[in-house]
């Protein structure tokens, strides 16, 4: 069987999502694309022999859409997952689920009314073997429980576009969903402090950001988040419990030892580091939608990441301000 899929967003991560799926994945084929910029969804869809649609809406009625795959902004993502959502398709959406409460509210509201879940953020860590690996060190239980958490995710540069909220909402968003899934715990208190500036930045931003959180047991997280470090993409993660520690090891499979020392390649983006992880993330969704199944992270892990940005950006708001995330209860439906 081949799940028909139509994409949503021909940008960058969109069309990294067509070559995974069209060229190293099994099960799915791009039909359809859609972007409000028609000529660069024909540009995507005429190679492919799919569709091309200037708005998402027109795209999740065609009837040779099984499933939505999301990757427009997060700004611009609410409407489109609920109304694929209404059409009873399941959908990969592309973090943040959305970027206020409130739309996340609604997409859930319309899950429930739905009766199944549908939707699955893209929060491609979860796909990652060492995350995964972490996870089930902290879960077996001989370490003792969890204190802390280290984090450091380091960008080589960003657009001028790119703004200090995106240090947040874009990028730390990665750190509060890995650590709500390696702790499997919610995420209760964020401060945001801020260290003297690099230089190698836009005028406009501060960088690097320390966002510090607390968990319900208490576990403290610290995320650096420095996205002009110039000299790669690089993410580090250390889970410290009672009596030892795990942490992500190196990406590369290799060492170069030559005159000028030891060294392992570096990646450049998150499209080359977490490449195995999204495409982990897509199969498995393919073959989820196939058996008629959710799977990966829920409308309520969009939901609560994003209550955790709000309070984060409260706190860099108002100076540093330890804030307390405000989440509705968990519904049932979500257990
Ligand atoms: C980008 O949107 C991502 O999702 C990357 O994983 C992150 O490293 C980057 O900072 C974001 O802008």
């Amino acid at each position: 069987m081949t799940i028909r899929i139509g994409l949503i967003g021909a940008g960058g991560m969109g069309r990294a999502h067509v070559e995974r799926i069209e060229k190293e994945l099994a099960g799915g084929k791009i039909v359809a694309v859609a972007d409000i910029n028609l000529q660069g969804a024909k540009a995507v869809a005429e190679p492919l022999g799919a569709t091309a649609y200037a708005s998402g809406p027109e795209l999740i009625a065609d009837p040779e859409v099984d499933a939505v795959l999301i990757a427009t902004f997060g700004k611009v993502h609410a409407p489109d997952v609920i109304a694929a959502v209404q059409a009873g398709k399941y959908v990969l959406c592309e973090k943040p689920l959305a970027t206020t409460p409130e739309d996340c509210i609604a997409i859930m509201d319309a899950e429930q009314k739905a009766g199944k879940q549908l939707v699955t953020v893209g929060f491609m860590r979860r796909f990652d073997t060492g995350y995964q690996e972490m996870r089930a060190v902290r879960e077996g239980g001989e370490l003792g429980h969890a204190t802390l958490v280290h984090c450091r995710h380091r960008n080589p540069s960003v657009p001028e576009n790119y703004t200090t909220r995106n240090m947040i909402d874009d990028t730390a968003i990665h750190e509060i969903d890995i650590c709500r899934y390696l702790l499997d715990e919610e995420i209760v208190s964020v401060r945001v402090d801020v260290p003297r500036a690099t230089t190698r930045r836009f005028e406009h931003l501060q960088d690097p950001l320390v966002l510090v959180a607390k968990t319900t047991s208490g576990v403290l997280i610290d995320d650096e988040i420095n996205v002009n470090i110039q000299f790669g993409y690089s993410i580090e993660c250390e889970l410290v419990m009672e009596a030892g520690t795990v942490r992500l090891g190196d990406q590369e499979k290799t060492v170069t030892r030559d005159g000028a020392g030891n060294r392992n390649a570096i990646c450049r983006s998150h499209i080359d580091r977490f490449h195995a992880a999204f495409n982990a993330e897509v199969q498995q969704w393919i073959r989820a939608v196939e058996r008629d199944e959710h799977t990966g992270s829920t409308a309520w892990d969009g939901y609560a990441a994003t209550c955790v940005v709000d309070a984060g950006l409260e706190s860099l708001e108002s100076g540093g301000r330890e804030v307390a995330v405000s989440m509705i209860a968990k519904p049932s439906f979500y257990a």
